[in-house]
């Protein structure tokens, strides 16, 4: 028995003539309806058409540049304007991200991503990011950078130097984007997309779950995130890591079972994409991580810290990973 309601369809509609599948806010939000057996049976089945169900994809973060940030960003501990016990950070030495570059591919990470409390680069800048991309890269690791708005002929040159993917989140739906920050708009992520694509580079964006959003707000994010042309080739969904000193210290987080089925979301509409269970994961029983994993979540930030707050612990993801018979890729 069909125990999908089928008032509003399910599936992107790809009627428009020689046009990407498009989904709309209220076919994610019927996704979202759906009882949850029924959603995570829908996201395995699309998640078994592309992947092997079995595989996690690991990338090791490190934080190149802390702190001091000019952005407004309510849920960010390296806001210059929000109050947190964060120390500053100058650019770090190539020589010691190339070392952390190291122990990471030991460990077992494919990708390293390097992420700086930036606007955006400038111009003197860039050189050493450049540099430790390259450095980085010959170490036979994917590289990922994260470096905040890009301006024009910046993508061209991290691309030229070897750049494999570029992190820029949506973070949140347009509609709210403006309660979280308000010194740049969601436009100027869209316009740094842009240039990524433009200098052939993979892109990785995603968004934030738990800052006070509406689920019509989660279901219009995953929207603009799927009708990308292509949609990101990974994406990483946080659960709002709540920062004492940051507007959002107090929000409420969302439940687990909405989490898991923001990730299915995710997964239905970008049934190619990578998509990475990220922050917020130190706080997460054994038990919900396997259903995000189920949900379609089939990648992971790996080590014992994310940029500035915690992560789940390596050995920790090592026994989970032997307990659920997961591989890594
Ligand atoms: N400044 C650059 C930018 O904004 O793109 C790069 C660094 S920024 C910290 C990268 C991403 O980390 C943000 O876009 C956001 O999605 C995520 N992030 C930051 N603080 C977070 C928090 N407290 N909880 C969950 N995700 C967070
Ligand atoms: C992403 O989507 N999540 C990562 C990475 N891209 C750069 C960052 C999470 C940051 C969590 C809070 C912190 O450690 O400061
Ligand atoms: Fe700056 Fe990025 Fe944090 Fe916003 S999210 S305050 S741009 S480091």
């Amino acid at each position: 028995m069909n125990a999908i309601p089928q008032a509003v369809s399910l599936s992107a509609d790809s009627s428009a003539p020689g046009g990407a599948a498009k989904w709309t806010v209220a076919q994610v939000e019927a996704l979202y309806d759906l009882p949850l057996m029924d959603l995570i049976f829908r996201a395995q089945q699309v998640h078994r058409e592309h992947f092997d169900a079995n595989e996690i994809q690991r990338s090791t973060l490190i934080s190149v540049k802390t702190g001091g940030c000019s952005e407004d960003c309510g849920y960010c501990s390296q806001s210059a304007r929000n109050k947190t016990e964060l120390e500053r950070e100058k650019l770090m030495p190539v020589d010691e991200v190339v070392a952390a570059a190291k122990k990471a591919k030991e460990k077992g990470a494919s990708r390293f991503c390097m992420g700086a409390a930036w606007r955006g680069p400038k111009e003197k800048d860039l050189e050493p990011v450049l540099e430790m991309i390259r450095e980085v890269k010959a170490l036979g690791l994917q590289t990922c950078v994260t470096l905040g708005m890009l301006k024009e002929g910046q993508a061209e040159k991290l691309a030229d130097a070897g750049l494999d993917y570029y992190n820029h989140n949506l973070d949140t739906a347009a509609e709210f984007y403006g309660q979280v920050i308000t010194t740049h708009t969601q436009q100027d992520r869209i316009d740094t997309i842009g240039e990524v694509r433009k200098a052939g580079m993979n892109v990785c964006s995603g968004g934030i779950i738990g800052m006070g959003e509406s689920r019509k707000n989660r279901a219009a994010l995953i929207v603009q995130l799927a009708n990308m042309a292509p949609a990101p080739e990974s994406v990483p969904i946080n659960n709002l890591v709540a920062i004492p000193g940051t507007p959002m210290a107090a929000a409420k987080g969302v439940d687990n079972f909405e989490f898991v089925r923001t990730i299915a979301a995710a997964r239905i509409t970008m049934p190619t994409s990578f998509v990475r269970l990220s922050a917020g994961r130190e706080a997460m029983s054994d038990e919900l991580q396997a259903l995000c994993f189920l949900a379609g979540a089939n990648s992971i930030f790996y080590g014992d810290k994310l940029l500035t707050t915690g992560n789940a612990e390596a050995d920790r993801d090592d026994a989970l990973f032997a307990k659920l018979g997961l591989r890594p890729v």
